[in-house]
């Protein structure tokens, strides 16, 4: 398993984010921490230079395991789940604009929050409907270019559609794509998951990215998390992707992606 950490590439309201903007300063501080790489939330890869990006990142020797999206909805409304067909289609539009972001990396494309959340008049089997063939489409369009989605099951105090692993292992069997899985994440299955350990072990192999935050979303090591744990039971089940730090920049950034990298690297090294 390797270790990165979010960086946002605009300014955004969502919190749980370490590092904002200041791509320069703050690659290299994450690289000099010893990450191996660069979780990049972005909300409109348009807004991007995504070849001075890509030179930084290079620069540093760091890798993008995986692109965020949820700015999209958070800034913008954007969903697949929208009542209004053209907001739908904008946010698939959108994701195929970072699923070719994506390619430059062979980073996991993050379905968070732009899935949205059944509103008021809409069905839940219409809004659960929308999100299929939205995924469905994604996929397709991802798959020849060796792309991988990942939706993360989100807390029920920030959308009411997929908040356990249970669902988002029913929607990957709806969905039917090989390039469809799962992002798990600390915060929200100390939430909603009866025991995280067994959640974990349910997604197994459709696990393809991995947010971790304490308990109160501050850097694993300022809650009551069980990170050992957490680490050996993915070592279990012979996860071997990234370890991705979404966390709050408290006390501040650099003090948080420390002492999340001191933390993580010293599980880490007791697995061997
Ligand atoms: C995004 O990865 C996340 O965990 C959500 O809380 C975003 O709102
Ligand atoms: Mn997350």
């Amino acid at each position: 398993m390797k270790l990165s950490i979010v960086l946002s590439t605009q300014p955004a309201s969502f919190s749980a984010l370490a590092y904002k903007g200041e791509l320069e300063t703050n690659l290299a501080k994450i690289a000099n921490l010893g990450y191996d790489g660069v979780e990049l939330a972005v909300r409109d890869p348009k807004l991007l230079d995504a070849g001075h990006v890509s030179r930084i990142v290079e620069q540093n020797g760091l890798e993008v395991p995986a692109i965020g999206t949820g700015q999209a909805y958070g800034e913008e409304g954007l969903s697949f789940t929208h009542s209004d067909a053209t907001i739908r289609e904008h946010a698939i539009e959108r994701i195929k604009s970072q699923v070719d972001l994506a390619v430059a990396y062979s980073a996991i494309v993050i379905l968070g929050l732009i899935r949205g959340k059944v509103e008021t008049g809409v069905q839940r089997d219409q809004a659960l409907d929308w999100l299929v063939e939205a995924l469905r489409e994604c996929a397709n369009y991802a798959s020849p270019k060796n792309i991988k989605l990942a939706l993360e099951p989100i807390n029920r105090y920030e959308t009411d559609l997929i908040i356990t692993v249970s669902e988002g292992l029913e929607l990957i069997e709806k969905v039917g794509a090989d390039n469809f899985g799962l992002l798990l994440d600390t915060f929200h299955m100390n939430i909603e998951e009866p025991s995280i350990e067994q959640s974990i072990r349910n997604a197994g192999n459709r696990i393809f990215h991995f947010h971790i935050a304490d308990s109160n979303r501050w850097y694993p090591g300022a809650g009551h998390l069980d990170f050992k744990r957490i680490v050996e039971v993915l070592d279990n089940i012979n996860y071997a992707g990234y370890l991705s730090a979404e966390i709050l920049p408290l006390p501040n950034p650099d003090t948080c992606a420390q002492e999340t990298k001191k933390t993580m690297s010293g599980l880490l090294v007791d697995l061997n």
